[in-house]
């Protein structure tokens, strides 16, 4: 079997996804797009937009950072990138399934630069602190699904939109022990390499 992931640097779904092949240590290639010139293949794999990430094991196609990662968990369940208890596999999956009203949005407004976008995003912010005063990562006690599934955007909002995370110190501290682990600290690395 053969992996192929459709990627853009820039794009922090694609980091999803690269985060869990990197942690799984899935043997892949990467095809880059150009999100500009979004070519027409990639249109007819992930209708109607095109959009990245895309994975394709031998022709078959799954696009959707979420179902993706799902998925190679499952076909990859060593190491476990979800706790083993159904309710803690449960409040992670929850985590995940409230990205957008959580965290997706308020950023999106703010490189928007929509009028309220900052308290938005500040409230979004303030919660997931919260979370993280109660444990050490997202997904609860071992760094999973959840926490890569909200790191790409917090990598970006201190990396590229000058927010600072210090006004959140269990968000900060989690971002930098996250950052600990070779899978982020290469999309660490990729956010740099996106300044300027
Ligand atoms: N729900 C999708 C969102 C993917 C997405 O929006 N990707 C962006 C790049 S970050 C994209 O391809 N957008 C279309 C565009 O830029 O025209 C996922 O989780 O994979």
């Amino acid at each position: 079997m053969a992996f192929s992931l459709y990627d853009a640097p820039r794009c922090p779904f694609c980091a999803r996804t690269r985060i869990v092949l990197a942690e799984k240590g899935v043997p892949h290639e990467t095809v880059t797009v150009d999100l500009a010139e979004r070519p027409a293949w990639l249109v007819e794999h992930n209708p109607p937009d095109g959009r990245v990430p895309v994975l394709d094991e031998d022709g078959w196609i799954l696009p959707e950072s979420a179902v993706i990662d799902e998925y190679l968990e499952e076909r990859y369940p060593d190491p476990p990138l979800l706790p083993a208890d159904p309710g803690e596999r449960a409040a992670a999956r929850l985590l995940v399934f409230r990205f957008d009203e959580t965290l997706g949005d308020p950023y999106y407004a703010l490189r928007r630069e929509d009028p309220g976008a900052e308290a938005w995003l500040a409230g979004g912010l303030r919660g997931l602190d919260g979370l993280l005063r109660g444990a050490p990562f997202l997904t609860g006690r071992e760094f999973g699904l959840a926490d890569v599934s909200y790191l790409p955007w917090l990598l970006r909002l201190r990396g590229l939109l000058g927010v600072s995370l210090e006004p959140y110190p269990a968000l900060d501290r989690w971002v930098e022990t996250c950052a600990e682990r070779p899978s982020v600290a290469a999309e660490v690395e990729t956010v740099a390499s996106l300044v300027g």
